[in-house]
């Protein structure tokens, strides 16, 4: 299968969702890095609201936290406590998945429901709070979905001389219908398993929507694009996040060079790029120098459309924003294009061109090392081989996402870390319960896509070694290994008609999610679980008011087993699509 993007709306309502942070978080950071060495408790209200917006200029439901789309940024020190007091003000369940953090010592607060947590209930208030241990790794995280910037002290941050400002730049899918109208068109044998495609694409929730293309008589006005000021001659971090639903992005500056020196909040041996491909959930920062002549510049994020299933009539695939240089006004960008540079000047970083389709595939893993170098993890004590496959439901001609025969589905009213609670605990085979017993395991997971199509994975609770990636099948001991200092990342896309293997050391007990982050395949259920150290986990309780959410059960008319919680109100008054087949499950 192909995949696509979904709405901020899929993510926010996803209660059952894996992703909902996602979509809630950011904003434009031009504070120059700031430390203080004391750690605090800061404390953060988020009120949940659902409206109408046109962020590119076509209305449609919106979801908000405290009022603003693209939410709220966090941004915080190393060290600090962190608490995050959610509203829920929908009249439908939610939760926060905190996206790049490894949640070590408070695995109930990774927000996936029917894993770490029941859902929030509408109207209800539940507070999620996070600090680092000691045990935390020591490497840099920031830049992580948008919201949540946490910064290291000065003295650990080698980058800290090598630019002047940073700017927080988030990209997007878009869509034009609420997602709960896509999902059931998808969730019908008449899709065929092909994913809604966007509309459109934002660059920091702005975009420009040619109202002359809307479909289905929405209202339309003129939208506006994204604006980043650069000063002649200074050198800016731009944090790229791309928090769409679906579509992978290729972003560049036209007559610009950018180097690339993190990936999903892992430090790097800078390299040079004339344009990044960035995959849904996944980060990097790159240094700009306002080194062109004084003038606006176009910003380009360009979806990739070779990895989409059908491209719409009315996708205009190129999303752009205005690089102004001060002295140049407000003047209409006239750059042509991508920049391709022939020869690196001397004293440059040498160029990587990225191995990449039209952004479908990662940078070239084997350009990518981490600036503080870890030895690849080994022996493997742990090997998962995990295929990954689209195809009809034997109950309904749904094309559903399969790893290894199981469409994942589960309750999310029974969390599996209330369920490991019981050491007789019996799992539904839809649940795709995976165990990871001992400390200090190095687990291998093998995501073989040999069957097509790409998919951004994403694991919860680790940072992972990219061990390979590439086409064709993985052969153990024959595939070339990614063997010295392999990055370190927690998205990786497994390209179409390939794989990726990841390893990680078992050292953070918890329920963690490993899951395509294209919102559409997780409602399908390209989604599978780990419980990695059972004992240890139940040994660490349960916080009264997370087992609390469970109390109260889901609202009257939710199907407690799918993925997908479709809203009231927003769905269309179509029969429910039939739920995947769940064997084992638990009634509520
Ligand atoms: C939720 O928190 C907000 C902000 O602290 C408070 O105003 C509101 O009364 C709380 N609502 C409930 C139901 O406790
Ligand atoms: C624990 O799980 C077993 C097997 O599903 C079940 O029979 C038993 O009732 C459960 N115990 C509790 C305390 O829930
Ligand atoms: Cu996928």
């Amino acid at each position: 299968m192909k995949r696509t993007r979904s709405s901020r709306l899929s993510r926010s309502l996803a209660t059952a969702l894996l992703c909902t942070l996602c979509l809630h978080s950011i904003l434009i950071s031009a504070a120059p890095p700031a430390f203080t060495t004391t750690p605090r408790n800061r404390v953060f209200f988020w009120k949940v609201t659902s409206t109408t917006l046109a962020p590119d200029g076509v209305t449609r439901p919106v979801i908000l936290v405290n009022e603003k789309y693209p939410g709220p940024k966090i941004e915080v020190n190393r060290g600090d406590s962190v608490t995050v007091v959610v509203e829920n003000a929908l009249d439908v369940p939610t939760s926060f998945h905190w996206h790049g953090l490894t949640m070590r010592g408070d695995p109930w607060y990774d927000g996936v429901a029917g894993m770490n947590q029941c859902p929030i209930p509408a109207g209800t208030n539940f507070t999620y709070a996070h600090w680092w241990h000691a045990h935390f790794e020591n490497q840099y995280i920031d830049g992580l979905v948008g919201a949540i910037i946490i910064r290291d002290p000065p003295e650990t941050d080698p980058f800290l001389h090598a630019y002047d400002e940073e700017r927080t730049v988030i990209l997007s899918d878009w869509y034009h219908q609420p997602t709960g109208t896509l999902l059931t068109q998808y969730l019908n044998p008449d899709s065929k398993g092909n994913e809604p495609v966007p509309n459109s694409g934002l660059i920091n929730g702005k975009g420009v929507f040619d109202c002359s293309k809307v479909q289905g008589n929405l209202p339309c006005a003129q939208g506006e694009r994204a604006v980043i000021h650069f000063v002649p001659n200074r050198r800016y971090r731009l944090r790229i996040i791309n928090t769409g639903a679906s579509a992978p992005m290729l972003f560049s500056i036209d007559n610009h060079l950018m180097q690339v020196i993190e990936a999903d909040g892992t430090e790097l041996n800078p390299i040079m790029v004339e344009s990044l491909p960035i995959n849904t959930g996944q980060r990097y920062s790159v240094i700009v120098i306002a080194n062109q002549d004084v003038q606006n510049y176009w910003m380009r994020a360009e979806i990739g459309t070779a990895c989409i299933p059908i491209t719409p009539t009315n996708l205009d695939p190129v999303i752009l924003g205005e690089i102004r240089y001060q002295g140049a006004g407000a003047a209409t960008p006239t750059s042509q294009g991508r920049f391709v540079p022939t020869p690196v000047e001397k004293g440059q970083p040498a160029l990587v061109n990225p191995a990449f389709e039209a952004a479908c595939e990662d940078l070239d893993l084997y350009s990518l090392h981490p600036l503080k170098p870890q030895p690849i993890l080994e022996p493997i004590t742990n090997s998962f081989l995990v295929r990954i496959q689209f195809k009809k439901g034997p109950v309904d001609d749904i094309v559903r996402g399969y790893m290894n025969d199981i469409t994942f589905s589960n309750d999310a009213w029974n969390p599996t870390i209330v369920q490991n609670m019981n050491t007789s605990a019996v799992y539904g085979i839809n649940q795709h319960v995976m165990k990871i017993e001992r400390r200090d395991a190095i687990v291998q997971i093998i995501l073989d896509n040999s069957l097509g199509g790409e998919h951004p994975f994403h694991l919860h609770g680790h940072t992972f070694q990219v061990i390979a990636q590439g086409k064709g099948i993985y052969e153990e001991g024959k595939t070339p290994i990614n063997t010295i200092n392999p990055l370190r990342r927690d998205t990786a896309t497994v390209p179409n008609r390939g794989f990726t293997v990841i390893r990680f050391k078992a050292d953070n007990p918890g329920v963690w999610a490993l899951h395509c982050h294209i919102e559409w395949h997780v409602t399908t259920g390209l989604v599978m679980q780990f419980i990695e150290l059972p004992d240890e986990l139940r040994a660490m309780g349960i916080p009264k008011h997370v087992n609390k959410l469970c109390d109260i059960g889901p609202p009257q008319g939710f199907k407690a087993h799918t993925g997908f919680v479709p809203p009231p109100g927003l769905l269309p008054p179509a029969p429910a699509p039939p739920a995947p087949p769940a064997p084992n499950k638990k009634g509520h």
